[in-house]
């Protein structure tokens, strides 16, 4: 504590001494190109910046340790942050909507190290109507003492050079890797604005940054009272670096945050949304949950049913990575499991999951064995055996995280295997001696697993010769199209037999496919693989496709560009959407993930008046057509119950015609993997009255795929 008292006193006094002689200070600095000079035209304008530079770095280099002027470093501070509006994409993956709520993470991360330093226990973020952001946090607040060496703050330097992280020899541990934890200064860097405020020892202070660059210097501003500490950080993304859309989702902050919450446990978390009509209160959540991952896995397995009441969670640091499992099976056939290191998700796993999964499969034979619950003469159960209906979450934290692989979300430090697998074998062969009964239910589901196991090999194999025989025939109920140009292609998947017949009749052959499907899909979430297999229509769809599933997923193979689900606009045609989806997710990830799945949108309404016809997408978009055109006697409404309602004409223009049709295109939030959100986007063919824009303009369709 003295200790820092000392820093913030020796900062104040710097301060002070900065204050008095902005002037003398702003001199002293090369003539950089102020705000207007910057405008537009980059390349010239960096051109003669970097002259500039040169010119200044040729005369100042060698004066290491003035204090109060531009050294070399300033240099690489302004050529770093140049490079990064220049190239985002190679600092925050994309400039479209996924790069922008990046930057809100890369802030809160902040905020979460110094939670886990346990210096903060509430963090706060909140759009603002101009889709500004504002996270604050109650922690120590980034240290406003100069150093020495580079005449700097620290929060100069956490917003203004690159890979800063929050890391000040305190505890915690510094989150980097992935696309995340690139630091703040990227995040000042593509703002145009950029304000940081912050509270330490009863004083409070301010400084101020545009495009990353300084525009109010670091001052102090006010006192607050002694107790109060914090960082409060408020930033406007640039719209010269993000053209497709500044407007955050509440929806997918929330996801985030959300998991966030849940990985450190015990911190408060709140996301508010200050876009809300005139007079009305910000929308608000606050995520909380002192049971951490514990909490987590419950949530995750609120909709299903466990086979077991408690939830399993282990800990502990084995050569310097700290290790945290919890874990609890459903009575599902499907594994879920999470994985994060340093709060960073690992959706393509890594070592931490080879020790989990290794500690598992050994310590269950083991304990099976032992137990008499396999006998000598019989074979062991496979990891898969032991994972099916398995929700689990594995957190560790390390300090120096390697992330390999294509996308770089793979871990590959090697101790990260060691220390999970013998934290998980120790305290799990713990556990099962203490709860031989959930030990028994487990094992009795994984032995179950395993004869389910054989008979599914035994009907693939059954179905790949069938289709090497037929030469691989396409499903007897498809018509398919006639131009073998996948890019060109699309394919319905409709609901019922009538509807399918509508749709062919409909269809532009050369292009379209129709496949016709019979009644509800087998929900894949409850049924074991070798029904799976054995389902007529799952069969139809993955022969259609072309693509295989799971491993043998192959993308290049792709018979189709559009996958179209079309059902009726009815809670049953929902509920298939759900199912067929859910089917999509869990076969075959890699169609939504690149955007080849679409939903149909079939109109709910026609009217006609004076021989004029139009559709409605929805209750509301009906109520406004019938405010243009007036509402009476010569209306004639007719409310369409389902596809088959519909003429193949009228199917045709209201729903499949690529000119006037609207479709859905199905996303997910991958920030928040845990959350098995698909999110749609609208899209409309080139015709379409601008009215039915309005027509879930921001539809959302998060929902539970556990119906
Ligand atoms: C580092 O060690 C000394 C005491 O302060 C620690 C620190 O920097 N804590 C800290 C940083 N808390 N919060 C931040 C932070 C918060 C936001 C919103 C944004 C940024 C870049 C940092």
């Amino acid at each position: 504590m003295s200790e820092q008292d000392k820093i913030d006193e020796e900062a104040r006094k710097t301060l002070i001494e900065l204050n008095a002689q902005p002037q003398a200070d702003a001199a002293a600095v090369p003539p950089s190109p102020s705000a207007e000079e910057e405008s537009e035209a980059e390349d010239p304008v960096v051109g003669e910046y970097e002259e500039n530079l040169k010119t200044y770095r040729d005369d100042n280099v060698k004066d290491t340790v003035d204090e109060h002027s531009y050294t070399a470093d300033d240099i690489q501070v302004l050529e770093g942050l140049e490079a990064v509006r220049r190239r985002p994409g190679m600092y925050i993956g994309t400039t479209s909507s996924r790069g922008l709520h990046h930057l809100v993470y890369e802030i809160v991360d902040n905020s979460v190290d110094e939670a886990l330093a346990g210096h903060c226990s509430q963090i706060e973020v909140t759009v603002h109507k101009d889709n500004s952001v504002t996270v604050t946090d109650n922690g120590r607040g980034i240290p406003v003492g100069i150093n020495h060496k580079t005449g700097r703050s620290a929060l100069e330097v956490v917003f203004t050079i690159l890979h800063a992280g929050g890391k000040f020899g305190g505890g915690g541990y510094k989150v980097s890797g992935g696309l995340h934890g690139v630091g703040a200064s990227v995040v000042n860097a593509l703002s145009v604005r950029l304000q940081v405020r912050v509270k330490s020892e009863g004083r409070i202070y301010e400084m101020e940054f545009s495009r990353g660059k300084i525009t109010e210097p670091l001052k102090e501003v006010g006192v607050c009272p002694e107790n109060e500490s914090g960082t409060q950080v408020t930033f406007l993304p640039d719209p010269e670096i993000f053209q497709e859309t500044r407007v955050f989702d509440y929806d997918i902050l929330k996801q985030r945050l959300r998991e966030m919450a849940f990985l450190t446990k015990s911190l408060r978390i709140t996301l508010r949304d200050e876009r809300v009509d005139e007079g009305e209160e910000p929308v608000e959540r606050t995520f909380h949950y002192d049971g951490g991952i514990k909490e987590f896995v419950a949530y995750l397995n609120r909709s299903k049913t466990p086979v077991y009441d408690e939830i399993m969670y282990f800990e502990g640091t084995k050569n310097n990575v700290y290790v945290e499992v919890a874990m609890q099976h459903n009575d599902s056939y499907n594994e879920s499991e999470f994985s994060f290191v340093n709060n960073i998700n690992t959706p393509e796993g890594g070592m931490h999951i080879v020790g989990f999964h290794n500690a598992l499969t050994k310590t269950f034979n083991d304990y099976a064995r032992k137990n008499k619950l396999i006998k000598d003469n019989e074979t062991n159960l496979t990891g898969d055996d032991i994972r099916e209906g398995l929700t689990a979450i594995i957190s560790i934290k390390i300090e120096d995280p390697q992330f390999e692989g294509q996308t770089k979300q793979k871990l590959g430090n090697i101790e990260a295997r060691g220390a999970t697998d013998s934290v998980v074998t120790e305290q799990l062969t713990y556990y099962l001696e203490q709860h031989p009964v959930i030990a028994k239910t487990i094992l009795d589901k994984s032995l179950l697993a395993q004869r389910a196991r054989e008979a599914a090999r035994k009907a693939r194999e059954l179905t790949r010769r069938k289709s090497a025989l037929d030469g691989l025939s396409l499903p007897g109920k498809l018509a398919d199209c006639s131009d073998k140009d996948p890019k060109n292609c699309e394919i319905f998947l409709v609901e019922g037999d009538s509807a399918g017949g509508s749709a062919k009749t409909a269809r532009s052959r050369a292009t379209q496919a129709i496949l016709p499907l019979r009644g509800k899909i087998l929900n894949v979430e409850k049924a074991r693989e070798d029904r799976i297999y054995g389902n007529e229509e799952i069969k139809a769809m993955i022969t259609a496709f072309g693509t295989g599933i799971h491993d043998d997923f192959d993308i290049s193979r792709l018979r189709y560009d559009k996958i179209i689900v079309m059902t009726d606009a009815d809670v049953d045609g929902a509920h298939i959407d759900t199912l067929m989806l859910t089917f999509l997710y869990r076969f075959m990830p890699d169609l939504i993930r690149q955007g080849h799945v679409y939903l149909a949108m079939p109109p709910l309404y026609k009217l006609e008046k004076n021989k004029k016809v139009w559709y409605a997408y929805s209750d509301e978009e009906l109520a406004s057509i019938l405010e243009e055109v007036g509402r009476d006697q010569n209306n004639h409404i007719q409310r369409y119950k389902g596809l088959g309602e519909m003429d193949p004409e009228q199917l045709w223009d209201t729903t499949m015609n690529p000119e006037t049709r609207i479709l859905k295109r199905v996303n997910m939030n991958e920030e928040a993997a845990s959350e098995i959100d698909l999110t749609f986007t609208t899209l409309m063919g080139d015709k379409v009255e601008p009215r039915r824009e309005f027509i879930e303009e921001n539809a959302k369709y998060v929902q539970n795929l556990d119906i």
